[in-house]
């Protein structure tokens, strides 16, 4: 029993001389100290010997089962040893090594402008109001003063659906009456910015999409001192506090009387350059008092209430201010174009 002990310990330890992994070495502790290894069948058959050889052949067993353990606890620490240096060589990192820039996202040019009309406006009272892009026929024209067949439709080129009476709204102002109902009688004061859609040929000036800023006053005396004052302190704050402003008459349906507002070119400081015509003048906006109808159609009485409007092209503005000379580079996703902003 002694020279079996002896032969199963010098044959163990041969074995794990050649064990180079962990995964090796537990598939040497199974077949050396697992329960079918032949050192437990010693102690299986431990019970069979005379009772005098027990106590020596079962110290000399434990002996040979405690060294085993020990050699196994220690040739694993070495593997993992051994498995950390090979890491740490192979997986080393260089902290002086320079980071990788990250890329930037940035606003695109038509946000930009838009929050900064937004952050105008906030300060003057104005809460913005957003609604539908799918609008109905009622809304987008008839009650804007605007019947079928009027000859002024001609001037929004529509995206119908198949739905008959349903359309892509070709500016906000629909949004304006949404905005009278909801409110009246109460005073309103509010900005409507958003996209509109137009079924047109595109060109440098003309996209089938764009965003519209339209706002909103209307009150018990309103009047169109009002509305030049608010349109002129929007011009100072957006182009700077000395800019130039001039009101030309126009006309519009929903408004009466109607007028465009100019502002000093900013390219060539109102001499005259290819930006502005040779005019000296930039358009920027359309406005006007509050067609009485119109009034009507929201819900006010236009005896007691009067209300000011004014429309902008967020697009127009950042095409001017940046010098953009095509206005399809807003939604054509060339990076080249974006990144400059
Ligand atoms: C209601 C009452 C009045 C909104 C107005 C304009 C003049 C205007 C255009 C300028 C450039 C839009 O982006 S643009 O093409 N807008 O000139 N808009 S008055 O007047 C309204 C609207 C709704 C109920």
């Amino acid at each position: 029993m002694f020279e079996e002990l002896e032969k199963i310990q010098t044959a163990a330890l041969a074995a794990l001389e050649s064990v180079q992994s962990e995964a090796l070495l537990e598939q040497w502790r199974i077949a050396h100290l697992g329960r079918s290894a032949p050192l437990m069948q010693v102690f299986e058959k431990f019970n069979s010997l005379p009772k005098e050889e027990r106590p020596v052949v079962g110290k000399r067993a434990n002996e040979v089962k405690r060294l085993l353990e020990s050699h196994l606890a220690e040739r694993s620490e070495a593997l993992h040893q051994n498995a950390l240096a090979q890491a740490l060589e192979t997986e080393r990192l260089d902290v002086t090594l320079p980071g990788r820039p990250i890329q930037q996202g940035r606003l695109h040019p038509s946000t930009q402008i838009l929050r900064r009309i937004y952050d105008i406006f906030a300060e003057m009272g104005f809460q913005v109001y957003r609604t539908r892009e799918v609008e109905s026929d009622e809304y987008n024209f008839e009650l804007l003063n605007i019947p079928a067949h009027h000859p002024a439709r001609d001037m929004w080129d529509t995206f119908h659906t198949i739905t008959p009476g349903v359309l892509l709204r070709t500016h906000t102002s629909p949004g304006q009456i949404h905005a009278m109902r909801e409110n009246a009688p109460n005073p309103v004061r509010v900005i409507l910015p958003g996209m509109c859609y137009r079924y047109e040929q595109t060109s440098a000036r003309k996209e089938i999409q764009f965003n519209q800023v339209e706002g909103l006053a209307v009150g018990h005396h309103i009047t169109f001192g009002d509305l030049k004052g608010t349109l002129i302190d929007f011009a100072r704050r957006m182009f700077g506090a000395a800019v130039r402003t001039r009101f030309r008459a126009s006309h519009f349906p929903f408004t009466e009387p109607s007028a465009e507002m100019d502002i000093e070119c900013f390219i060539c400081g109102g001499k005259g350059c290819n930006v502005c015509s040779s005019t000296g003048w930039l358009e920027i906006l359309g406005c006007g008092m509050v067609h009485p109808v119109v009034l009507r159609n929201g819900g006010y009485d236009p005896k007691e209430f009067s209300g000011f409007a004014f429309g902008m092209g967020p697009e127009r503005i950042a095409m001017l201010r940046y010098k953009i000379e095509d206005i399809r580079y807003f939604w054509g996703n060339d990076l080249r174009f974006l990144e400059q902003f």
